[in-house]
């Protein structure tokens, strides 16, 4: 099994990044785990007590659980990956049956500040587009599909993900064995990861 580790600030791109790579490969060969996924269980609080949670630090992600799932995959075991909701700010109770693939896709964006984690990525990726890039797109995303005003996600970035992006996202980029520039869709990068997955299938 092949695991892949993509990271790279909120609206670096790394969703759009994923599904190029993975269309075009065989279907059925190549699964993938958001950290999302990964939100650690909330349910013992409030919603009032969820909204306050910065979601943009890494003790908010369960990476004990997603450790312990990759290496059941890698065992070829399937695994019921948690359902989250970004509405409720909670896991909502179900799961996805989720089974081992040649190539396992792994992305979020605080996937390589966990040292474990790390280990066990064969390649690791950070997705780099500038901050105003990475904000018009965040802007454009929080109040389209996520019902958010401006002043909501502008306050949000400054006082959250400005500083969480620098403190912990931005020095894992240390880690990565490539770099993709996402300011503008990058078809050769892309070209280049489909290859070495090509190679390994
Ligand atoms: P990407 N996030 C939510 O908005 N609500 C949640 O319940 C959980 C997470 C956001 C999170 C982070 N921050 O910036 C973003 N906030 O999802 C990461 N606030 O997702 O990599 O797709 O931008
Ligand atoms: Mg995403």
């Amino acid at each position: 099994m092949l695991i892949i580790g993509i990271a790279g600030g909120t609206g670096c791109g790394k969703t759009t990044v994923v599904n190029q790579i993975i269309n075009e490969l065989p279907e059925g060969e190549v699964g993938i785990i958001s950290q999302d996924s990964y939100y650690t269980d909330t349910t013992h609080l409030s919603y009032e007590e969820r909204v306050k949670i910065n979601f943009d630090h890494p003790r908010s992600i369960d990476f004990d659980l997603l450790v312990k799932h990759l290496k059941e995959l890698k065992k070829g075991k399937p695994i019921h990956q948690p359902v989250y909701s970004f509405v409720k700010h909670n896991r909502t109770g179900d799961t996805i049956l989720t089974h081992p693939r040649k190539v396992m896709i792994v992305e979020g964006i605080l996937i390589l500040t966990n040292p474990e984690l790390r280990k066990m990525f064969d390649i690791k990726i950070f997705v780099h587009a500038d901050s105003d890039e990475r904000l018009i797109r965040r802007l454009k995303r929080d109040i389209t599909d996520r019902g958010r005003d401006l002043d909501e996600v502008l306050n949000r970035y400054k006082t959250t993900l400005k500083p969480m992006h620098n403190q912990f996202i931005e020095p894992t980029k240390e880690y990565a064995d490539i770099i993709i520039p996402n300011n503008h869709y990058n078809t050769v990068a892309i070209d280049i990861v489909k290859t070495i997955i090509n190679d390994k299938l």
